[in-house]
């Protein structure tokens, strides 16, 4: 299994308070860095390179291959659906760098990675580019080697798949709208709605008789679900989990796995970052930079 180079790591190996923070330290301090070699097939200007982080706004030059050993992904920093993918890349150890994409001011480039213009996408170094979250973390998990995150059982597989549908279809559409309501202060009327969805989740934990949803120590559906709920507290919608033991038990073992935890974004610079979002505005990606 390869792991991130101390450099590609840069000062986030540091020692600090939380993981998470110390990242966001890490991007702070280095991101007005001069540009190392790479920035110069970058241009200069419209990209802060600091280690493996790249930003990129519309009318910047595309970024050159993905060098032998490494893999990129185009991410946006506060995207649940590019979380997942980073979680993946993290939990497995694989040697990444980040491209974060303006989503409110896109380069032109981008849409020759993703038609569609939506992050995440993955590139490798044969120039191989895959696109959609879910199948973006699939591919990192058999494509690389280290800790399998999907069973290789073909029932347990299915499992995991069965309960991504279901988080898919009836969470992950409530809690879109409960974010948008959220910043226009109307009230949330989907709470008992999600209340209800999140039970059928609960269940699925009482069932199993497992912290995690697939066994006693994080797997794919795990690392594909957690982003929500990173976010609940910043939607003041924690209350819909109250009823749920099952539910915040499992919140409190993923705070403190490791690659969860190297990602994890305070809920005020979520609510920051909904608000500009929301706004349309061009630095809501940027926001606490
Ligand atoms: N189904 C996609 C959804 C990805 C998605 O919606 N990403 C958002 C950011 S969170 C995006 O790229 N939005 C850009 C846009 O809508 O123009 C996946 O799972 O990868």
């Amino acid at each position: 299994m390869s792991r991130p180079s101390a450099r590609s790591l840069g000062k986030a190996a540091k020692e600090g308070p939380h993981p998470g923070e110390r990242a966001r330290a890490a991007e702070r301090e280095t991101s007005p860095r001069p540009a190392a070699g790479r920035q110069e097939s970058l241009g200069p200007r419209r990209y802060m390179v600091c280690d493996h982080l790249l930003f990129s706004s519309a009318g910047s030059a595309p970024p050159g291959p993905v060098p032998v050993g490494l893999i990129r992904v185009y991410s946006m920093r506060f995207c649940p659906f590019a979380q997942r993918t980073l979680l993946v890349l993290k939990a497995k150890g694989i040697r990444h760098e980040v491209i974060n994409i303006n989503l409110k001011n896109k380069p032109e480039w981008f849409f020759k990675k993703n038609p569609l213009g939506l992050v995440p996408v993955l590139e490798n170094s044969r120039g191989q580019v895959i696109c959609e979250s879910a199948i973006t973390c699939e591919y990192l998990d058999e494509a690389y080697p280290g800790k399998k995150l999907l069973p290789d059982d073909p029932y347990e597989k299915a499992c995991q798949k069965m309960v991504f549908e279901l988080f898919s279809k009836v969470c992950v559409p409530p809690l879109v709208k409960d974010s948008v309501r959220w910043q226009k202060k109307e009230n949330i009327s989907g709470l008992e709605e999600l209340r209800k969805e999140f039970s059928k989740l609960d269940e699925v934990l009482a069932n199993k008789e497992t912290t995690f949803f697939g066994g006693n120590s994080p797997s794919l559906i795990d690392y594909l679900i957690w982003p929500w709920f990173e976010r609940l507290e910043a939607m003041e919608l924690n209350e819909c989990i109250d009823h749920t033991a099952n539910l915040k038990l499992w919140m409190a073992a993923m705070m403190k796995d490791p690659a969860v935890a190297s990602l994890y974004i305070e809920p005020s610079t979520h609510q920051q970052f909904f608000r500009l979002y929301l706004q349309d505005s061009p630095e809501a990606c940027d926001c606490g930079l």
